[in-house]
């Protein structure tokens, strides 16, 4: 019965303002797709404040976090769920180190990432760091996914 089934591994990941500004969408999606991970939902959205402060609860308080928060509405992002076995650590793994300078060529920060002139902040991509964060935001970005 398909109620019994396991819940196939899920991940959110964001293109961050930068990356959709700079085109990055696509080349995000691509290196998603290629990785052999299914697209089980993409949409372009513009974040509100309540959405931002629920998905980055864990660093309220932080010196970084007004700054991030107001790039994070600086534009759109495209909230993407991507699902696939080991799906939540292999997208991190594509993504690269959070600094753009620390991330390994062949990774999206490592190869598209520009640290010079900007902050740590815009590093294009957001992923999921476990699967309680991946359930909890994938709940606040796509309610309807549910
Ligand atoms: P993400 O959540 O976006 O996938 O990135 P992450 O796990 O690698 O980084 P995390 O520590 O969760 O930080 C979230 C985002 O905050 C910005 N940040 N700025 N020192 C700083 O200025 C600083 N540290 C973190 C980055 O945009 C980071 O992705
Ligand atoms: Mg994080």
């Amino acid at each position: 019965e398909a109620s019994t089934q396991p819940v196939a591994e899920r991940t959110l990941v964001l293109v961050k303002p930068d990356g959709v500004r700079r085109g990055l969408s696509g080349e995000v999606l691509r290196r998603i797709e290629t990785k052999g991970y299914t697209l089980r939902a993409v949409e372009l959205k513009h974040a509100t404040t309540e959405l931002l402060a629920a998905h980055y609860a864990e660093h309220e308080g932080k010196p970084f976090y007004a700054p991030l928060v107001e790039f994070m509405m600086s534009g759109p992002v495209l909230a993407v769920v991507a699902e696939g076995q080991g799906v939540i650590p292999g997208f991190r793994s594509l993504a690269g180190a959070t600094n753009p300078t620390d991330a390994a060529p062949g990774t999206i920060r490592g190869d598209l990432g520009r640290d010079w002139g900007t902050k740590v902040q815009q590093n294009l991509v957001h992923g999921s760091d476990s699967a309680e964060s991946a359930a909890r935001e994938i709940a606040l970005w796509f309610p309807e996914l549910g």
